[in-house]
């Protein structure tokens, strides 16, 4: 069969992704002996619609398959809905082919219903691709029905039928990312060449969907030779400048990456990696210096909060002295670190914000240490079906029984004042120039220029190091809130208002104190 593969993510800044689920799946493909071709409409622009009519009326395929991955950007203080094009995509496509449309990747793994409806595709693939999509094309060429392959879900009579995917199993081919896509536009904007090393996560993040329907609790881990043959053969056929490990956490379970780093370091090349993310955990002095040897100079890393109260709630597998002592250890070497924390979950107070502020301010600044450090607080946890936190969401008012769970909806204890912890975090980021809030991703809109300049000066990647220095920037010159917006608590709570919300925090009455029960 022809098929087409669209990747239909157009966000070309500064944390531009490659996609790598879509290039899996055109590998599985092509190797199951079908015609494949890519279209990434990536850096298209406005001449997206253009490239895809033409991909489309020049290939003349007997399918489609579209990768959708985000809904939203998950950030309540600078929210984006990335929806409403796919379904300007997905019509262009219906006027143009009567082929079948398949819709898969991460957003199709979350809300499948919702995503096939939205779209008004034929089909969609839950989970992992590789397997299902080439079953999928099996049954369409042999004219069978569909029904009742893993991970495959569709319409019967306007009802959602899906069957489970098959999350036991892992395909075992190399999904040779740069063969498919032209990766030059992505390498000027500062972005790498992803790696998964394993599939699955098993922690248990009470808001988090990776061990749901994205990549199942079950680790599933690839050879740690085949991943670093991956990475070789990039390396000679590419020359990546940076190689990003895209696995949910990278240090998870922690001798499989410790494998992989030390592979690495046998082989004669060197490169250069990062990762989204780590843990805090297991992240000692040994661990960094693995790590730094393999050629890592930066990652993410996820503490969520500097309070113990917070870890606890959240459900995290870590304590706070566990993130005290990796602050401690990643404080003694020259990465570039950007850790992540979430305010606003089951239990927060303005007392526990300031906990993780304070965490920020005193354990994170350079102080003449050698390490870059970025402090990105977000405000709101996006709620998600089947989740613990959806549940207490639903208890607690912040989603209806008819919440459309496409459209961003987010939980914010009730024990804040919202007021307030836009004070407070407003005045650690006066004070620190590693402290970026939700609503510094504005700043990506200058991703551009920026990418253009750090290209030309052949500045090393991912660009996002250099936030704490354009802060420091913002800082002595003043024009540090350019993109804040004028009511940040206003509109904070016109979301939750829009999600059908009616508690304290939009009808005025004082901020609850009791703990959320976990
Ligand atoms: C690594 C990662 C990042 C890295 C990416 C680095 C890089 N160089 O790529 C960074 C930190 C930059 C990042 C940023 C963002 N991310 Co992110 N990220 C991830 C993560 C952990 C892994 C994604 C990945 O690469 N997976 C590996 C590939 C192989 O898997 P896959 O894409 O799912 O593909 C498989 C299937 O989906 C399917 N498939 C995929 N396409 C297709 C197509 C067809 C036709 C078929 C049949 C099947 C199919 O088959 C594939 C192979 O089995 C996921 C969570 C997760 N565990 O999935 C979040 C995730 C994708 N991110 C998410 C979001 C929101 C974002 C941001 C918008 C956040 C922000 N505010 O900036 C940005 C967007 C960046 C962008 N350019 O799009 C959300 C998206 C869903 C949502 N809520 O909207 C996720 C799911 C996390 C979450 N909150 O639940 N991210």
């Amino acid at each position: 069969m022809r098929v087409l593969l669209v990747n239909s993510n157009v966000k070309d800044d500064l944390l531009a992704a490659p996609p790598l689920g879509l290039c899996y799946v055109a590998t599985a493909t092509e190797a199951a002996g079908h015609n494949v071709s890519v279209v990434d409409l990536c850096f298209a622009g406005l001449g997206g619609k253009r490239k895809l009519s033409r991909a489309i009326r020049s290939f003349q395929p007997d399918v489609v398959g579209i990768s959708v991955r985000n809904i939203d950007n998950v950030n309540m203080l600078r929210p984006v809905w990335y929806l409403p094009p796919i379904v300007k995509l997905t019509e262009l496509i219906r006027k143009i082919t009567r082929a079948p449309v398949v819709v898969g990747g991460s957003a199709a793994s979350l809300m499948p219903e919702e995503m096939l409806r939205l779209l008004g595709a034929d089909y969609i693939i839950v989970s992992d691709g590789e397997e299902s999509f080439v079953r999928l094309l099996r049954a369409l060429e042999r004219g069978e029905r569909p029904e009742g392959l893993p991970g495959v879900g569709m319409l019967i009579d306007d009802k959602f039928r899906l069957t489970e995917p098959d999350l036991n199993k892992l395909w075992t081919g190399f999904p040779d990312l740069g063969r498919w896509v032209d990766l030059r536009p992505y390498r000027k904007i500062g972005s790498s060449y992803n790696v998964q090393s394993k599939r699955g996560c098993r922690l248990r993040c009470i808001y988090c969907t990776y061990n749901q329907s994205l990549e199942g609790s079950r680790l599933r881990l690839r050879p740690v030779v085949d991943v670093v043959d991956e990475v070789e053969e990039a390396l000679v056929r590419h020359q990546p400048r940076i190689f990003e490990f895209v696995d949910s956490t990278f240090n998870d379970p922690v001798d499989h990456s410790v494998a992989i780093l030390e592979e690495i370091i046998r082989r004669p090349w060197n490169a250069e990696f990062t990762t989204m993310g780590v843990v805090p955990r297991n992240l000692d002095d040994e661990y960094l210096d693995l790590m730094w040897r393999a050629g890592f100079r930066s990652f993410m890393i996820t503490p969520d909060s500097g309070s113990d109260t917070m870890i606890r709630n959240y459900r995290k597998n870590f304590t706070l002295d566990d993130v005290l002592r990796a602050a401690e250890a990643i404080n003694r070497r020259p990465f570039a670190a950007w850790w992540y924390f979430m305010i606003g979950g089951p239990g927060e107070t303005n007392d526990t914000l300031q906990e993780s502020l304070d965490f920020v301010l005193e354990q994170l600044p350079r102080r003449g240490r050698p390490v870059t450090n970025i402090a990105h607080f977000f405000l709101g946890v996006r709620v998600y079906p089947r989740t613990r936190l959806w549940e207490i969401a639903r208890q607690e008012g912040f989603v209806s029984a008819q919440a459309d769970p496409l459209q961003p909806t987010w939980y914010l204890s009730e024990g804040l004042d919202i007021d307030q912890a836009i004070h407070q975090m407003s005045q650690a980021a006066l004070k620190c120039p590693e402290i970026y809030l939700g609503f510094d991703e504005g700043l990506l809109m200058f991703s551009k220029p920026a990418g253009f300049i750090f290209n030309l000066l052949k500045l090393r990647g991912p660009y996002w190091r250099y936030f704490r220095a354009a802060n420091t920037f913002g800082l002595k010159t003043g024009i540090r809130w350019i993109v804040r917006p004028a009511d940040v608590a206003g509109m904070v709570r016109d979301a939750l208002e829009r999600q059908g919300y009616e508690g304290v925090h939009v009808s005025g009455g004082c901020a609850r104190r009791e703990a959320t029960s976990v």
